[in-house]
């Protein structure tokens, strides 16, 4: 008898569907960040990453131009279990169809290669419009600008992202998912908090007033607590999306390293869902001042991924994956990172729920967090080792797949 026949017994005892958590779960669709390959560089050579985010380290082997970076996420997509979707951000846009353009003018020719990419994978897309890494971004304000031409530029990046992700949605079957992150914010205290507020919820009215069919696009809107040198004051606050989203019905995007260290973005799932169709998460790691650290399997991850599947969110969080690290190999993170989240979901299916449930209906609240604690030492890795059988990728041992890349590919570089 193997490892995972003896381990589905024991969930099976506990009334669990083992084959029925593999299906649900292969069928969550995680969008992988396709900005992990490069150190959020991109293809435009318009200016170095800034925006209050870093990416620290110098392993060699990054991605230098499309190709090596749809090459490396070919690997990445071998690698990782379950449906996967691609989120791609305006900075990986190419030239080769247009010639150089600026970002407010960038259509769906400048994805053409992105678009053809995601037909042959069968893998959708998402998008970002980026608002940062360009000269009309250097003074730490995009949308909120107090320049009327440089926020008329973004506004117009704006557009033009949605009706570029339109068209992915379009090609694709199923809604691209538009995120709009703007690092705009205060190195030190501002006098007046309220001015640029507005003028970000003026942009952001103007962006959505044009028309772009929902079921093609959807766009999720992403708040910050802080990033390096906007510490006093970021303008897309919390409270600012939360209330922008709740009166114009758009997507709440929670980014898990966008809070206060001990704030969890699993706990605020619910409240949201209770008022909002949907929502964008982008899971990441936080640690002390960097937002982005590679994901692992920690409490939070497991809370997340409960919070989907206890209450059947499947369909309604779009889950986006949002880490960056030039330390360690960047397929081997890309992989941990997105591993880590197929785990978590896998583990949260596996949850004996109905014990659970009876537990605390009944108000036994000492069994509900001895049931917990025993949960966690059910035989889980047997389990993840035939789902990824299942869905016909390596389980352990698979970094070793990463080291041969790196060999034969990422060295030559
Ligand atoms: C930055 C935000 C944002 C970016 C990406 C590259 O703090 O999390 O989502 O990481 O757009
Ligand atoms: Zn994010």
């Amino acid at each position: 008898m193997s490892l995972f026949n003896e381990a589905e017994k024991v969930y099976r005892a506990l009334g669990v569907d083992v084959d029925a958590a593999f299906r649900r779960v292969s069928a969550i669709p995680v969008s992988i960040h396709c900005w992990q390959g490069d150190d959020v560089r991109g293809f435009e050579n318009a200016g170095s990453l800034d925006g209050g985010i870093a990416v620290t380290g110098n392993y060699p082997g990054s991605a230098r131009n499309p190709e090596e970076l749809r090459n490396d996420i070919d690997k990445v997509m071998s690698l990782v279990p379950g449906t996967k979707r691609l989120n791609v951000h305006a900075i990986y846009a190419e030239f080769d169809k247009t010639g150089k353009v600026e970002r407010n003018e960038l259509t769906i020719e400048n994805f053409a290669n992105w678009l053809e990419w995601s037909k042959a994978n069968n893998i959708a897309l998402d998008f970002n419009p980026t608002f940062f890494g360009h000269p009309k971004a250097s003074d730490g304000f995009t949308l909120s600008n107090a320049d009327d031409a440089v926020r008329k530029y973004w506004i117009e990046h704006g557009i033009a992202c949605r009706k570029i992700a339109a068209e992915f949605g379009k090609a694709q079957g199923s809604a691209c998912i538009t995120n709009f992150w703007t690092p705009d914010g205060f190195k030190d205290t501002p006098f007046d908090r309220e001015a640029p507020r507005a003028r970000l919820k003026e942009s952001l009215d103007e962006i959505f007033a044009v028309d772009v069919d929902e079921k093609f696009n959807r766009d999720a809107v992403e708040s910050k607590l802080f990033g390096i040198g906007a510490e006093s004051c970021t303008v897309g606050s919390h409270e600012f999306y939360m209330g922008y989203c709740m009166k114009n019905n758009k997507l709440v995007c929670l980014d898990a390293g966008h809070f206060h260290p001990t704030e969890v973005i699993s706990d605020k799932i619910s409240s949201v869902l209770l008022f909002s169709d949907e929502l964008l998460l982008h899971v990441s790691r936080g640690v002390r001042w960097d937002s982005d650290h590679v994901v692992t399997l920690n409490d939070e991850l497991y809370a997340i991924a409960q919070e989907i599947i206890r209450h059947n969110y499947d369909q309604r969080v779009h889950i986006g994956l949002d880490y960056f690290d030039a330390s360690i190999n960047r397929i081997g993170a890309w992989a941990i990172g997105a591993r880590a989240m197929q785990k978590a979901l896998l583990a949260a299916a596996l949850e004996p729920a109905e014990l659970l449930r009876q537990a605390e209906e009944k108000g036994d609240n000492t069994s509900r967090l001895a049931l917990m604690e025993d949960f966690k030492s059910l035989p889980f890795g047997a389990v993840w080792e035939a789902y990824c059988e299942y869905c016909k990728v390596p389980g352990f041992g698979w970094i070793d797949q990463v080291k041969e890349y790196e060999k034969n590919v990422l060295n030559k570089r």
